[in-house]
């Protein structure tokens, strides 16, 4: 099985590389920025270029059985550049899957498509994974644009499309909000384990989260697909035991402090 990764030097990326690992498994890494090179017994190939490019994706996704795309800008900037890289970007990258006849696609959505839901919409469970789109900021506004790209493919070429509107993945909770929406890197290795694994999904929408004790997001729809988190951010709460809680709108909505950031201006 090969696996195509864009976005493949980022922080999500990178954490993934390695965890992504199987016996009977390529990966091939897709990055603008030059990747590092194949460690001894690494399965992988690499690929430098950019998602925008159709000739670059038409050429990574030649054999590929799935592709994950993380690739594009993880966080508020220009319009332009939102337009170009995120939205522009993702309709080139299904585009070459589909002419390819690659079967599944992943896409890194984000909390910030849905980033204007309110905290206390959360029933039991959280909130719903497959929410409307309330987008809290250019970025958010890509990210709801994927979703509905992802969604264009499936219904018109059948193409098995799982959108993970992911929280805050990194090695730990980066903030106090964190403590609710952390996806550790395992967790997310499990998660796209069971995107790329669970028997034809069609289109989906999920959360990407761990099973943390404050979230807010269901993991439901998750764990239809086989995901079972194993992490939980609250070993780190002491951590942020002195930290000021959010105010306002940072504090009322799903997307924190996007919702009250500039739009427009790269942070
Ligand atoms: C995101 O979508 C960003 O890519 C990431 O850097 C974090 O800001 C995350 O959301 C978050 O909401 O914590």
């Amino acid at each position: 099985m090969r696996v195509l990764i864009t976005g493949a030097a980022g922080r999500i990326g990178t954490m993934m590389r390695t965890r992504l690992r199987a016996d009977g498994r390529t990966l091939r890494l897709l990055d603008v920025t030059p990747l590092s090179a194949a460690e001894p017994g690494e399965d992988v190939e690499l690929v430098t270029g950019s998602v925008t490019d159709p000739e670059v994706m038409a050429s990574a996704c030649q054999d590929a059985d799935a592709l994950i795309h993380l690739g594009g800008i993880s966080r508020e900037s220009t319009w332009a550049e939102t337009l170009d890289v995120n939205i522009n970007g993702t309709q080139v990258v299904l585009e070459a899957a589909r002419d390819a006849g690659v079967p599944r696609v992943v896409l890194a959505s984000s909390n910030h498509a849905a980033g204007f839901r309110e905290i206390a919409e959360a029933g039991h469970d959280g909130v719903p994974a497959d929410s409307p789109p309330r987008p809290d900021t250019f970025y958010g506004v890509s990210k709801a644009a994927m979703e509905a790209l992802g969604s264009l493919y499936h219904s018109r070429f059948g193409m098995d499309v799982i959108c993970v509107r992911i929280g805050s993945c990194f090695d730990r909770p980066p903030d106090l909000r964190g403590l609710s929406t952390w996806l550790s890197p395992d967790d997310a290795a499990r998660l796209f384990e069971a995107c790329l694994t669970s028997p034809s999904p069609g289109y989906r929408v999920i959360w990407g989260v761990s099973d943390n004790t404050r979230r807010v997001y269901s993991i439901a729809e998750a764990e239809a697909l086989g995901y079972r988190p194993q992490d939980n951010a609250e070993k780190f709460a002491d951590e942020f035991a002195g930290t000021p809680a959010l105010t306002g709108d940072a504090a009322r909505y799903l997307g924190g402090p996007f919702c009250t950031a500039p739009l427009g201006v790269p942070n």
